[in-house]
């Protein structure tokens, strides 16, 4: 029998197996045999999971939640190799540099990029800096070691390096920050690069399903409604998408057969996702803290932050990807994005929602702001998000109000720049990852500080 194409994913938290590892059960389902999937991190922070998979022969159960509260129960079987963590991620290597290995996807986060206000990465960071030397703990790292590996051993098998987080152009931005990350390296890369440039694809992909951290009980619940014990369960909304260009550089699963869109340009998809789904819930968690909601329900069902979202959308967004001439629903997209939020069997937490907020505001927000100016748009609205944002980090860093979220992407030197200005709302506002050069404008500047004054005044 042939060997049996692979496809490697990095990254396997909550998402992966709540996503793109059911769309590749339901595959499996319906007869696919010419492709398998195996699955490991770059980083030890999931190996409970792993190993919780690992000791289940890698299979584990998905609910899913309707917003009329009906569960199903899905094993999901489709991972047949789960790689347990190594510190020089030799296995994973391996399995990447294989012939047989034709697409590597990844979930590492938005703000496991490392990339700056105009997309070039930032060499000074810790951990691209430990990789540039040879380490392996950001995606950079890994997959130079992959394609070093890779070209030594299989000359130009080709290969599909897709991205499968939330960041905007999410393929093109990966490849540049690997291209930097190569040049970099220095001499010793170049044939490296070359082999990059010359053997791999990498798609832009849009991907969507809420998937909130498992809570407690999930494993309880599992074995009281099926009789399951599982060690690595998951949970999600019922909802799920995945719209991806359809360029691969040595075949692909049939994905288009269990509901993925292959696509030749993902772009007005994902910019509507970012800027409608992702935004209006950083939206709803930088204003719910200040009314201590916990879920993300709580303030998609108070009807003055639901306010705040669907306007932010309504006057900003959708005037702005109309001018870019959107082929989506945007009205339609919105009333189903801020319904999905509203149900109340999903128990996101407003902690998973505001982890990497700094992040999340430049590659959500940021889009719209700028684009209100260009295209001549009323940007109170979402002029109003960044101030919401402004007051969630003076709540969270300044008045200390316990709100415990983590941020990888926030550089605390940056906000004790912001607190000791004079004039602090112009040094937020002069930030150029978060607003490029708008701080020079006074009219921004001027609502903006109005912006912050409405913000402070919700509680
Ligand atoms: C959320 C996303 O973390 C966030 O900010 O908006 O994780 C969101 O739940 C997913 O992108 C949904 O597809």
């Amino acid at each position: 029998m042939a060997e049996k194409n692979s496809w490697l994913h990095l990254g396997l938290g909550s998402f992966h197996r709540a996503h793109q590892a059911c769309y590749f059960n339901h595959l499996l389902a319906q007869g696919e045999s010419e492709w398998q999937f195996f699955a490991g991190n770059i980083r030890s922070d999931a190996e409970a999971t792993v190993q919780g998979m690992l000791s289940q022969g890698c299979k584990y159960t998905l609910e899913t939640i309707a917003p009329d509260g009906k569960c199903e129960f899905e094993t999901i079987t489709a991972i047949s190799k789960v790689f347990a963590y190594e510190d020089d991620l030799h296995s994973i290597i391996e399995c990447g540099a294989a012939a047989s290995t034709k697409v590597i996807s990844f979930t590492v986060t938005e703000a496991g990029y490392y990339l700056d206000a105009v997309a070039h990465l930032d060499v000074n960071n810790e951990f691209i800096k430990q990789d540039i030397a040879g380490g392996v703990s950001t995606i950079y790292g890994a997959i130079a070691h992959i394609i070093r590996a890779r070209r030594q051993a299989n000359g130009d098998a080709k290969l599909t390096l897709l991205c499968c987080d939330n960041v905007r152009e999410n393929g093109e931005k990966f490849h540049s920050g690997m291209v930097e990350f190569f040049k970099a390296q220095g001499a010793g890369a170049a044939e490296d690069l070359a082999w990059f440039e010359a053997n791999t694809t990498t798609p832009n992909t849009m991907v969507d399903r809420i998937t909130p951290r498992p809570p407690k009980e999930l494993a309880a619940e599992i074995k009281e409604k099926t009789g399951m014990d599982d060690a690595a369960p998951v949970m999600s909304e019922a909802f799920i998408q995945w719209v991806v260009e359809d360029n691969f550089a040595a075949g692909r699963p049939a994905l288009e057969k269990v509901g993925a869109q292959m696509v030749d340009s993902v772009v007005p998809y994902e910019d509507a996702k970012l800027r409608i789904l992702n935004a209006s819930h950083s939206c709803l968690a930088w204003a719910g803290v200040s009314k201590a909601h916990k879920l993300v329900f709580e303030c998609a069902r108070d009807s003055e932050l639901y306010k705040y979202a669907y306007d932010y959308i309504t006057d900003c967004v959708i005037p702005c990807l109309k001018a870019q001439n959107s082929p989506i629903d945007l009205e339609q997209y919105r009333d189903t994005t801020l319904d999905r939020f509203r149900n109340d069997h999903l128990r996101d937490q407003l902690e998973r929602i505001a982890q990497d907020s700094f992040s999340k505001f430049y590659t959500f927000v940021k889009p719209t702001v700028l684009d209100c100016y260009r295209f001549n748009v009323d940007p109170t609205n979402v002029v109003f998000l960044a101030a919401l944002y402004y007051v969630f980090l003076e709540k969270v860093h300044v008045e200390k109000n316990g709100f415990s979220y983590q941020d990888s992407s926030f550089d605390p030197k940056w906000y004790e720049g912001v607190c000791a200005a004079a004039d602090k709302v112009q040094a937020f506002a002069d930030t150029k990852l978060l607003f490029d050069d708008l701080g020079q404008n006074k009219d921004f500047v001027q609502l903006l500080r109005a912006q912050i004054e409405r913000a402070r005044a919700i509680h």
